[in-house]
C-alpha cells in the first residue's frame, strides 16, 4: 500500500486522469481517491513507490508519498 498527498487535484477530472495514468502504468493496481483530502492510495501489483510517482507526476500532478496511517 502506498499513500500520496496530491495537493493539486482538485476535482473529478483529476482523479479520473490520475486513476487512468497508474492503471495505465500497472494494470492491476488498486486506486482509492479520497479527494476531500486530496488523498490517493494506491496498492500497485507490478510496480514500486517511484514508479507509481512517477506515473502520477507524469500525467502533471505533485505527489507527494505520505505514511500510510
Ligand atoms: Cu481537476
Amino acid at each position: 500500500m502506498i499513500a500520496f498527498k496530491v495537493q493539486d487535484m482538485t476535482c473529478g477530472h483529476c482523479v479520473n486522469v490520475i486513476t487512468q495514468a497508474v492503471q495505465q502504468a500497472d494494470a492491476g493496481a488498486q486506486v482509492h481517491i479520497d479527494l476531500a483530502h486530496h488523498l490517493v492510495t494506491i496498492q500497485p501489483v507490478q510496480l514500486h513507490t517511484a514508479q507509481v510517482q512517477a506515473a502520477i507526476r507524469g500525467a502533471g500532478y505533485t505527489p507527494v508519498v505520505v505514511p500510510i496511517l
